[in-house]
């Protein structure tokens, strides 16, 4: 059976655009046909201000792996793409998380779901009111907009509207 899971990539490093489309190639090869796909913002750096604008998106993918099987194909698929460095809140190649799958609560050292930071950043808020408005977050049992219009984040999130060569 084919389970609903929301995911967040993130880029600061190195051609940021093209880091998104590999993930999502990666992603739709190994862990499930991707059904949504928000469009790509341009987000101030949250955690550590003195780093490089993230470009985000959103992405639902319909997926038969198991959350920890999820991950683990994530963390082979940042490896892949060259990702080093994991200091927190650093600057990185590419960083998928795993924001929601379908309405499961799992809070292990390794993995939560919900993501346990959602709630607090715009750069995940935004584009997943984008794509899915109405989806309820499972613990806290309010939708993404009403999160969204909760927020307390005062950090710039913008369309990213693609360069011309
Ligand atoms: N990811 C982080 C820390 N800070 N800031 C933005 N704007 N976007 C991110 O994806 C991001 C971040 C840790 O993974
Ligand atoms: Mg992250
Ligand atoms: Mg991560």
């Amino acid at each position: 059976m084919a389970h609903k899971a929301f995911l967040l990539l993130g880029t600061n490093l190195g051609n940021r655009r093209r880091q998104l489309a590999e993930a999502r190639h990666h992603l739709a090869q190994q862990a499930g046909k991707i059904v949504k796909v928000s469009r790509i913002y341009k987000t101030q750096p949250w955690g550590n201000t003195q780093q490089a604008h993230f470009l985000n998106q959103a992405l639902c993918i319909n997926t038969t792996l198991s959350p920890m099987q999820l991950l683990e194909k994530i963390l082979a698929i940042e490896l892949q793409m060259g990702r080093q460095r994991d200091e927190k809140w650093g600057e990185r190649l590419i960083d998928i998380d795993i924001l929601f799958y379908e309405d499961v609560q799992i809070h292990l050292q390794r993995l939560s779901i919900p993501h346990p930071q959602f709630q607090f950043r715009n750069f995940a808020m935004v584009p997943m009111v984008e794509i899915a408005p109405n989806w309820v977050h499972p613990a806290l049992k309010q939708s993404m907009r009403e999160l969204l219009m909760n927020s307390a984040d005062p950090l710039e999130v913008e369309l990213w509207i693609k360069r011309k060569k």
